[in-house]
């Protein structure tokens, strides 16, 4: 039964740390793929399941714990990105006999995924002024990883009685991104990560303006590495010298 496979796909990923397991419909997607990024397979259906793999702060003490466990990974260039590719395959075996394709959130190539549109689709996120997926109740702080598409039909979007983030709020997060958007602009065709090691304060104070998920927020260290891609700091949280 598909339900249980993906059930028991979506345990084996929180047992790794990646606690935000989220259904959407494929066709739900399309809607919101920007342009630029091909659609997701379908398996020649009119529609099919999509899975959305992210995480939240929970994901920071398995990661570390398995850097101090496994020299390779703690020696790897991107050793979350490497991380993130061992466990979504290994959980996806899961889904067997199920067909399947999974995409990875920082695979820059052709098979690249629009994951803030994903995060749209599973009905339990809205794209924040800051461009950010805000999630109704990890507000900003959570990460996503990767999109799973299973030869099956979608099943129906959970939708939780709360209404969506950013429907009746007063947009705090607002000014700040429009401030950081303009920034962005007169920097012309600029080299994104450079522009986020510069603005890296004024960027996360942007995503500190939003209400909701608080109690969520991300640890400095975490912060840290996810802005500045600073692997000897990751590697030292984990207690490798
Ligand atoms: C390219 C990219 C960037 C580029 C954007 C360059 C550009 N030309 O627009 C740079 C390097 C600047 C960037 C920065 C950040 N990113 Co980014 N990024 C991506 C990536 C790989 C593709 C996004 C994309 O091009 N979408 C298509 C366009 C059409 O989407 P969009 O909704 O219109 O706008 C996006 C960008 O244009 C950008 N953007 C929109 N407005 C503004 C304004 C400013 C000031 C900046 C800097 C960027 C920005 O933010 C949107 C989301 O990235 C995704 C992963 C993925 N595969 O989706 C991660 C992703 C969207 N980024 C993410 C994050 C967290 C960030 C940062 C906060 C921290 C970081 N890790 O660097 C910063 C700040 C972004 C912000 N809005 O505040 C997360 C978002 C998680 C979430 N909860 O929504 C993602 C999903 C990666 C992940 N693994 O989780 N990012
Ligand atoms: S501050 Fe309000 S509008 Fe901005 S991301 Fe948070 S909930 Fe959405």
């Amino acid at each position: 039964m598909t339900k249980g496979r993906v059930a028991a796909f979506a345990a084996a990923l929180r047992r790794a740390g990646f606690d935000v397991v989220l259904p959407f419909s494929t066709a739900a997607y399309e809607a919101a793929r920007p342009e630029g990024f091909d659609p997701l397979p379908r398996f020649g259906r009119p529609d099919a399941l999509g899975v959305l793999v992210a995480n939240t702060r929970r994901l920071w003490p398995r990661l570390l714990d398995a850097l101090a466990r496994d020299a390779a990974l703690a020696a790897a260039e991107h050793p979350l990105d490497r991380y993130t590719e061992q466990a979504v395959h290994a959980a996806a075996g899961r889904l067997d006999p199920l067909r399947r394709q999974v995409r990875f959130a920082h695979d820059a190539g052709p098979r690249r995924v629009a994951m803030v549109a994903a995060a749209v689709a599973t009905g339990r996120a809205a794209r924040a002024p800051t461009g950010l997926a805000v999630h109704d109740a990890y507000g900003p702080w959570w990460a996503l990883r990767a999109v799973v598409v299973v030869d099956a039909p979608p099943v129906p979007t959970v939708r939780p009685e709360a209404a969506p983030p950013c429907a009746d709020c007063p947009a705090p997060c607002r000014a700040p991104a429009e401030a950081l958007a303009a920034r962005w602009t007169a920097a012309g065709a600029a080299d994104g990560r450079a522009f986020v090691r510069r603005h890296f304060a004024d960027l996360v104070a942007a995503r500190d303006a939003c209400p909701v998920g608080r109690a969520h927020r991300y640890t400095n260290d975490q912060i840290r590495y996810h802005y500045l891609h600073d692997r000897r700091l990751l590697v030292q949280s984990a207690g490798r010298p």
